[in-house]
């Protein structure tokens, strides 16, 4: 099979929830350099050749296109059957937490991340309110991981990806993760994973952000 390809760029931790799956699991990938910081999903190009919604990442498998990281994930998990659901319920409880993710843990960080440490836009009532709503959000993920290793139990699975992908980033994250102990726990096990590596060194990044 040839390797899949990934529309992606180092500073997008929504790719970089498929671009980890995809290298610590050892299944063969390439990136695709997306150039977002010069507008190139919102082109026409791209919208019309690439992906409707005008958004990274995107998966090429043969001449299907995969869009959105939690569908992706779900997509590889069953057809490489490495940290997919093993039960109906295991299933059900793996898609609560992507949701959960995509709405109210990856939404507010990324969007304060790109405000205040890409964009260096000022601090305002907006981006209070994002700290507080991912915040909030990381509250709930650290009382998920007192009970347990992973998200949603002893074992490792696409949850997990969907939720860590932007907490690589560090000191890009513009609020204190120091309070968040099981966090940083679920974090390190995650780096513990054979072929771990921050995006930086697993997609390749803009020049211009
Ligand atoms: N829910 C989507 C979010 C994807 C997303 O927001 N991607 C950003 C880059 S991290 C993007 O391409 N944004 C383009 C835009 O909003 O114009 C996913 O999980 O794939």
């Amino acid at each position: 099979m040839p390797p899949y390809k990934l529309y992606c760029f180092g500073e997008s931790g929504n790719a970089y929830k498929v671009a980890l799956y995809l290298e610590t699991n050892a299944i063969s990938w390439e990136p695709v350099f997306v150039d977002f910081f010069n507008g190139e999903t919102k082109t026409a190009a791209y919208r019309e050749t690439v992906n409707v919604m005008g958004e990274a990442p995107v998966l090429v498998c043969g001449d299907q296109k995969h869009t959105q990281s939690g569908a992706i994930l779900t997509f590889l998990a069953n057809m490489h059957k490495k940290h997919d659901g093993k039960s109906p319920e295991e299933q059900q409880e793996i898609l609560r937490w992507i949701l959960f993710d995509n709405h109210k843990l990856t939404s507010p960080i990324a969007t304060l991340r790109f405000m205040v440490t890409l964009k260096k836009m000022p601090e305002s009532d907006v981006t209070e309110h994002l700290r507080g709503r991912a915040t909030a959000a990381l509250a709930i993920l650290d009382a998920q991981l007192a009970k347990h290793p992973f998200v949603i139990g002893p074992r490792l699975s696409i949850a997990d990806y969907s939720l860590c992908g932007y907490l690589f980033y560090g000191d890009e994250l513009p609020f204190d993760m120091g309070k968040y102990k099981n966090i940083k726990s679920w974090l390190d096990r995650i780096r513990d994973l054979p072929r771990w590596k921050h995006p930086y060194d697993l997609m390749p990044r803009s020049k211009a952000s």
